[in-house]
């Protein structure tokens, strides 16, 4: 052995070997088309190859805003391989947010629809749009179906994700070649037991980390398959897939257990007969969802608490082994503290913040000095931002320590629905708070009516027309439930909002 470093990229290690062992085995069903673990390897080389052709640079940005389909998996691991670092972003965001994301990321490829809302956006850099229906695939065919591998290190950043703040934009958090596989072996093989006799299905896209974990990263790394849908997850299409692809280990989110649970009253068989696991992440699952479940389908979620920061699941319950209403215990790869404002260590049964150690936890967000000083501390500790307490080792949610609400397992910032509720002429002052609704969380919006619109609180049009006016400006899921008019809003003695006090 020399002592050179080692060189390391994920996206050739999690397709070469796949590879070379099970060339014709599917590793992708979406629809009705199938892509084998030969036909992904061939077809990431030629999207490389199109980067080369592009001129574009290793370490140049390439955003992917793509629905749930092989393509994501193509620019994804293609860019990797290439050495570009692929930014995958939410597909349901607004105009000018994409327009902070290509200029905050400074890409140099957008990978989208002809007609998205990121095609819309305008950059003041040079960047290539690339569209999916239209020259895109044309381009692709052309290339060769061999490309090198970038000589990177386990330790380079290998591609990037977004993160929401509870008052900022959204944050880049860079991820390592091995961040991947450190959550791939430590969550996925050690806590589900992930084997190539698997087929994935998550409902959360592959765009959020909970996903490209679900989807990408595990069944790759394991030689399993993925089942893909590429329109929004509705209870109705979760069955439909569920009962088409027999998948082994199920994905989802609190909120829609919940709803695939209301539309399972209504079937005589149970449609998860082939399903082994369930995973649930992204906001604490209720006990009676858990209970309900277990009733209907005879299968334990499994729920476990991750992050974007974090990539995937650090603290999570196992199979025979499940504590309802609680995270879990610590998955293997990771530590976990909770302290108090100073720093402490609180004694068992005590809330206090929880701050969490591992390898796959990025070492801090692109360009932002301010939050990394808060957020990142000394010793490789991140702080959450979550409140939790420990008894027995399983872990307790016991809600944010920010303001910042997580519906259906998004991220949710109320600042940014006040500002919008505040752009009402109606209204003077706006807060925004999660209340539980069947356990729940959703956003609902406290609003002080200006002088001249006072008459109005005795009647419900004026708040219909807020709520409408809020959702004609932003993304469903951060629409109100519902808006309450108040007197006044609670503050502190310097005039800042006590969003905690209307929770209550
Ligand atoms: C909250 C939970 C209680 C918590 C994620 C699995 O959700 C993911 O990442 P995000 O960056 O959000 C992280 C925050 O969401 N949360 C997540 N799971 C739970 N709260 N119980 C849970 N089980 O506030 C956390 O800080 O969007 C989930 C895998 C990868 C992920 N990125």
């Amino acid at each position: 052995m020399n002592n050179k470093i080692e060189i390391f990229n994920v996206a050739s290690e999690l397709l070469e070997k796949n590879a070379i062992n099970r060339k014709d085995k599917v590793a992708i069903y979406c629809g009705n088309k199938k892509v084998t673990y030969g036909e992904l390897l061939e077809n990431v080389n030629k999207f490389a190859n199109l980067l080369t052709e592009l001129n574009i640079s290793p370490k140049d940005r390439v955003m992917i805003h793509l629905p749930d389909s092989p393509m994501f998996f193509y620019a994804f691991l293609g860019s990797i391989k290439y050495g570009a670092w692929p930014v995958p972003v939410n597909t349901m965001l607004n105009v000018e947010d994409y327009e902070y994301l290509l200029s905050d990321s400074e890409a140099r490829v957008l990978i989208t629809e002809k007609n998205s809302k990121a095609a819309k956006a305008k950059t003041n850099h040079l960047c290539y749009k690339l569209y999916v229906d239209d020259f895109l695939p044309y381009y692709l065919q052309k290339m060769p179906g061999e490309a090198k591998t970038y000589p990177s290190k386990k330790e380079d950043i290998a591609f990037w994700l977004y993160s929401s703040g509870s008052t900022g934009k959204p944050k880049g958090v860079p991820h390592r070649h091995i961040d991947m596989i450190h959550s791939a072996d430590n969550y996925a093989l050690s806590i589900l037991g992930l084997n190539q006799n698997d087929i994935c299905f998550s409902v959360s896209k592959l765009f959020f980390a909970y996903g490209l974990g679900n989807s990408l990263a595990f069944p790759l790394r394991h030689g399993a398959s993925v089942v893909l849908l590429s329109q929004p997850p509705s209870p109705e299409n979760v069955i439909e897939i569920v009962k088409t692809f027999k998948p082994t280990v199920f994905f989802g989110v609190p909120t829609q257990y919940n709803s695939v649970l209301k539309r399972l009253g209504d079937l005589k068989e149970n449609p998860f007969k082939s399903v082994r696991i369930c995973v649930s992440a992204g906001e604490a699952l209720p006990p009676e969802i858990f209970k309900k479940w277990k009733e209907k389908t005879g299968i334990e979620i499994l729920d476990g608490i991750g992050s974007t920061e974090a990539l995937h699941i650090f603290i999570s319950n196992r199979k025979g082994n499940v504590k309802p209403g609680t995270s879990g215990r610590i998955v293997p790869g990771y530590e976990a503290k909770i302290i108090d404002e100073d720093g402490n260590e609180v004694p068992e049964g005590e809330v206090g913040h929880l701050i969490i150690r591992g390898e796959s936890v990025t070492k801090g967000y692109w360009n932002r000095p301010k939050d990394n000083q808060e957020k990142f501390l000394e010793g490789g500790w991140f702080k959450t931002g979550d409140m939790y307490s420990v008894v027995d080792g399983y872990f307790v949610y016991q809600g944010r320590g920010d303001d910042m609400l997580k519906v259906g397992g998004i991220w949710v910032s109320p600042v940014e629905i006040e500002n919008v509720l505040v752009q009402h002429p109606a209204v003077n002052e706006a807060a925004v708070v999660g209340h539980e609704v069947e356990g729940l969380v959703k956003a609902f919006g406290y609003i002080c009516l200006n002088e001249g619109y006072k008459d109005h609180s005795e009647n419900d049009s004026i708040t219909e027309e807020i709520l409408q006016f809020v959702s004609e400006r932003l993304p469903k899921y951060k629409w109100l439930r519902d808006v309450y008019i108040v007197d006044e809003l609670p503050k502190t003695a310097t005039g800042k909002i006590q969003r905690f006090r209307l929770r209550k």
